[in-house]
């Protein structure tokens, strides 16, 4: 990748966030119907970044009048899958020539490290989109050879199946990564010719508003992408009930995620559901240790811990349990924490003051249910920036251990064998990632089979691939995102069947 450029995407930012950020309906920008705006904070500074239109059901309510006029007539029924291909692979290239304002941008609305909001948010933003543009062309059904034993003998059959678009899509997406959330669910509706409400996350809308710019300037027809800027109890909540919307994707909270399921009852929506996680993180004394407490570093600290699939569980066992968690703790005191828009940071601020306070309470909680403290101390006087914290000692009933957190906090327990672990592992509701470190190739692959968790790692952590499915077990969720799984998703089977 090239070195970031922040003087010309500085430029591009400040000209960006000059402009009036308005609600993208029917392909044109508009204001919300109230009239009103809603402010977006840079967490490192807490100082307002710009104001954006807050929409409301209202506001929905135009969005799907939009987005199923879109879907039934003008252009897009009519797109060829090379022309859908094109249009996504299009939206990449721009995406692509525009990485350093959307890194800068990013890193400003969200907190992260612009370098890591580089290589990570944009760049596999394109890859995936990429990836997506191959599989217009690939929407296969297959011809089934059927027999009928109610028609005569000799009658003959043919059989077939469609893969037809789902319809008017909601997608509601949360604040740890707004640009590839948004690229991630746009990706296969383009794809499968679905058309689509976004509502970015109240906290982080700006990325999703500058990628609905590139989104026009790319072609996409009047009403395909319509994005609604607003909270989760107005507008999110909008979209979950909507009888207009056939289809929603969520990525957020497991607490949500089941409102969402009661509010989708009403018109019995399809729904993918992407939630919340405790992942278990586990190092066997066999392992390559210094690997290990490396990769258990970057599980946990990556974009402030942020992440739905964060190694948030580590459990060491018993005969390298003291140097693992000194060595951790060494390598969180070492993480440079710091301003996102500055080079060397490694880590930025918590995304907002409301999951600051989140956190930090849960820190106290552990501190109280006995566990070991290292970090968990607030760094400077403004923005929400945290130590990199471990909670070691750990008992799996407390609720540092059970709850996700959902910032740079590491919780640390022990071991006895692999029996052990697969029971403290699938101790939880939640059932998105698990690791194991291990160099006994039988052990890895016999704990792999033991986890419950929708993607295993050996030897590594947050390994993520477009062609990969990723999603959850148990309370993490509904479906799969990525790869061939999502596209199933946004599509409804049809079997034909023609007497000849
Ligand atoms: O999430 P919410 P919050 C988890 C994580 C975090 C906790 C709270 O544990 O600490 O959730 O974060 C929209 N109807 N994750 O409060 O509320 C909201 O506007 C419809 C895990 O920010 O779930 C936003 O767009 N929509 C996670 C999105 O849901 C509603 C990522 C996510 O917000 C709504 C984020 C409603 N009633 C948080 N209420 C992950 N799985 O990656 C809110 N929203």
């Amino acid at each position: 990748n090239k070195p970031v450029e922040p003087d010309a995407a500085l430029v591009a930012v400040k000209k960006f966030l000059s402009r009036r950020h308005k609600l993208l309906i029917g392909g044109e920008w508009v204001d919300a119907v109230n009239g009103q705006t809603f402010e977006t904070i840079d967490p490192a500074t807490e100082k307002v970044l710009t104001n954006v239109a807050k929409g409301e059901k209202a506001d929905v309510d135009k969005a799907v009048v939009a987005a199923r006029k879109a879907f039934k007539s003008g252009e897009w029924p009519l797109f060829q899958p090379s022309q859908r291909a094109k249009l996504l692979w299009k939206i990449a290239d721009l995406i692509e020539a525009n990485a350093d304002e959307l890194a800068l941008l990013e890193s400003m609305d969200n907190g992260k490290p612009v370098a890591y909001a580089k290589v990570v948010d944009v760049a596999w933003s394109v890859e995936f989109l990429r990836y997506m543009a191959g599989w217009p062309s690939k929407m296969e059904g297959a011809t089934i050879p059927i027999s009928f034993n109610l028609a005569p003998p000799t009658t003959q059959f043919h059989a077939y199946t469609r893969l037809e678009p789902v319809g008017v899509v909601g997608q509601i997406i949360p604040w740890n990564l707004p640009l590839l959330m948004a690229a991630w669910k746009i990706g296969p509706a383009l794809a499968t010719g679905c058309t689509v409400i976004l509502k970015p996350a109240e906290e982080t809308p700006l990325t999703a508003l500058r990628l609905g710019e590139l989104l026009l300037e790319a072609g996409v027809p009047a009403g395909v992408v319509n994005i609604v800027t607003g909270f989760g109890e107005t507008a999110g909540a909008a979209i979950a009930e909507h009888p207009g919307i056939d289809k929603v994707a969520f990525t957020g909270s497991t607490e949500v995620g089941k409102i969402i399921v009661r509010a989708a009852a009403g018109n019995l929506k399809k729904l993918t559901l992407e939630l919340g996680g405790k992942s278990p993180n586990v190092i066997f004394d066999d392992a390559d240790i210094e690997q290990a407490v490396a990769g258990a570093a970057n599980a946990i600290f990556f974009n402030s811990g942020q992440i739905c699939s964060a190694g948030s569980r580590l459990y060491v066992q018993d005969g390298v349990y003291d140097k693992v968690v000194a060595a951790l703790a060494n390598a969180a005191k070492g993480i440079k924490v710091g301003v996102g828009t500055a080079a060397d940071t490694q880590m930025g601020p918590i995304v907002s003051a409301k999951q600051f306070a989140r956190v930090s309470n849960y820190i106290d909680i552990g501190r109280q249910e006995g566990g070991r403290i290292s970090g968990g101390k607030k760094v400077g006087d403004s923005g929400y920036f945290l130590e990199p914290t471990l909670i070691a000692d750990t008992s799996d009933t407390m609720r540092v251990v059970q709850e996700e957190i959902f910032g740079p906090v590491v919780t640390v327990g022990r071991f006895k064998d692999l029996e052990d672990i697969a029971e403290k592992a699938n101790d939880t509701q939640y059932g998105l990632a698990a690791a194991v470190w291990t160099r006994d190739v039988s052990k890895a692959h016999k704990f792999a089979a033991r986890v419950q968790a929708g993607t295993v790692w050996v030897n590594t952590y947050h390994v993520l691939d477009a062609a990969l499915p990723f999603g959850g077990f148990k309370q993490s969720g509904w479906g799969r995102e990525m790869g061939r799984d999502v596209l199933r998703a946004y599509t409804e089977t049809k079997s034909v069947v023609v007497q000849l």
